[in-house]
């Protein structure tokens, strides 16, 4: 999972941490000799102030890049670091994580770097991690505990998913059954996508594989009806949750989006869960934005983030939409579903595959 921004964050944090050890230690100085390991040459050269031949190559530097630790004063400067935040800029906005997600990302490490006075004994590398790691929380925000959620509101807590089609809405629908009734809850499906041919089929053998009820009508029913009865069956046999399976829709399709308005008066729905795939980059965020301005959306389910080696989706949504993300798709099985827990997913980014 995001393979390929984990590897050009590692380059980042190298170049970040060249840059600075080029002013802890300029070359010729009477500088600190590094403990271990003397690191190569800093990423700068320091005649042009370009990046040197070995900017971009950090294949073993990190190690040697972390034994680097602060023997005298140093406060860093914004021109010091500014190379090496361009190519973090440029890495970031290659791995379709959305401008304004970047530039808040730019902006936080900038200032978790600039101006401030540098401990003696501290290391370079710890400096740039712990940057990188305030900045990537920031714009992931704190995720959304579904599990804390439902302990805490009324039964039956209704769930409408919505998206557009063949992102996973289904197949999402049927994991967080299984999840949920690994919690210890219980569930029930409405097979609201009466709409596509096979929908009702599809939903139908999930439910059946899991041992989850079912509310189901003929192919072209209304699915508000459909998904009333779901909620009425709820609460009569009093379910912990009802999930909401809906048909594929386009944001822009008047007809479909007045559908879902409909869907939303009949059912009252506690939580619409936008459900797109990460491997659509920043068109996942676009659509997110424009599903959440039209019919709302109170959290985000990315799937198919076991495809997506640029995680550029992951990390701009929650920022750019301004909600949670909830869990991440990560394959077909019932339990490739996981809970978005932000810390684990910056660890995975920044110290996974060192
Ligand atoms: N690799 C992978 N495939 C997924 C994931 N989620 C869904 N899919 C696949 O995406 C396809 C479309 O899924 P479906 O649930 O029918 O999409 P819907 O049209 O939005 O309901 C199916 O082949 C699913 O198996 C995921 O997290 N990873
Ligand atoms: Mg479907």
């Amino acid at each position: 999972m995001f393979g390929g921004l984990r590897e050009k964050l590692q380059a980042a944090r190298s170049r970040l941490g060249s840059s600075i050890q080029a002013v802890a230690a300029p070359p010729g100085a009477q500088g600190p000799e590094p403990s271990s390991p003397q690191p190569p040459l800093p990423a700068e050269s320091p005649v042009t102030g370009e990046p040197g031949p070995d900017a971009k190559k950090p294949a073993g530097f990190v190690d040697k890049i972390k034994t680097f630790i602060i023997e005298r004063e140093l406060i860093v400067s914004e021109k010091d670091i500014d190379g090496a935040l361009s190519d973090l800029e440029i890495t970031l906005l290659e791995c379709d994580v959305a401008l304004p997600a970047t530039d808040a990302i730019i902006g936080q490490v900038r200032k978790g770097l600039v101006g401030k006075h540098r401990k003696i004994g501290e290391s370079v590398d710890s400096l740039v991690v712990n940057s990188l790691k305030t900045a990537l929380a920031e714009v992931l925000g704190n995720g959304f505990d579904l599990t804390e959620y439902i302990r805490q509101h009324e039964k039956p807590v209704k769930i409408l998913f919505t998206g557009v089609n063949g992102t996973g809405k289904t197949t999402t629908v049927a994991k967080i059954g299984y999840f949920l009734k690994n919690q210890g809850f219980s569930v029930v499906i409405g097979a609201g996508d009466t709409y596509r041919a096979g929908a009702i089929e599809q939903i139908g053998v999930h439910a059946e594989r899991l041992g989850i009820k079912i509310i189901q009508h003929q192919e072209g029913a209304d699915p508000s009806a459909v998904l009333f009865d779901t909620v009425q069956y709820a609460s009569s046999h009093k379910i912990d949750v009802v999930l909401a399976d809906t048909a594929g829709r386009f944001h822009n399709k008047a007809n479909l989006m007045n559908q879902l308005e409909k869907i939303k008066r009949v059912m009252k729905p506690d939580l619409v869960v936008y459900v797109d795939e990460a491997v659509a980059g920043n068109d996942a965020v676009t659509r997110a934005f424009e599903f959440d301005k039209t019919v709302g959306a109170d959290a985000v389910v990315l799937t198919k983030a076991d495809m997506d080696s640029r995680g550029g989706a992951a990390i701009s949504i929650a920022h750019t939409i301004g909600k949670p993300l909830m869990f991440l798709g990560v394959g077909q099985a019932y339990d490739d579903i996981l809970p978005f827990e932000p810390a684990k997913v910056i660890d995975e980014l920044l110290e996974g595959g060192i």
